[in-house]
């Protein structure tokens, strides 16, 4: 009898391990990384497509490697999504954001959640940098 109940109650521990595993799980973003330029001073986003699914939580790590400061500019993607936050060193930035501007070297992390499907346009908004092709599509699906 002793050993029936032990036994439940190891397998009711390890339910509720699995259990609160998923639910941790549920709850982390999914992490899409995004540099703006490269080393070799290309005036690119690497990569130019991104997509997301509505409703989903995302974590936008991006990051500048080139020798110069760059922008991530997608003001209809901003309006068409749920800012959560954005990290970048030691700040947390609550609220609308619209546009990044990264310096070389700089991180930041932008969680979001986007909300309406469609297609919405990236760039850097550096004089001449959209021209020579620093602009990507985003693309929010059901
Ligand atoms: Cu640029």
């Amino acid at each position: 009898m002793g050993k029936i109940l032990k036994l439940i109650a190891i397998i009711f521990c390890f339910w509720l391990t699995l259990e609160s595993s998923f639910a941790f799980a549920k709850t982390l973003p999914t992490e899409i990384n995004v540099s703006l330029g490269n080393k070799a001073g290309e005036l690119k986003f690497f990569p130019e497509n991104l997509k997301f699914v509505a409703g989903q939580k995302y974590k936008l790590i991006l990051d500048n490697p080139s020798p110069t400061k760059h922008y991530f500019t997608a003001k209809d993607f901003a309006d068409a999504s749920w800012t959560q936050k954005v990290e970048a060193g030691k700040v947390e930035i609550k609220g609308a954001i619209h546009e990044l501007e990264l310096k070389p070297t700089a991180v930041a992390e932008w969680v979001i959640v986007p909300q309406k499907v469609g297609t919405y346009l990236l760039r850097c908004s550096i004089p001449g940098h959209t021209e020579a092709g620093m602009t990507g599509e985003i693309i929010i699906t059901n």
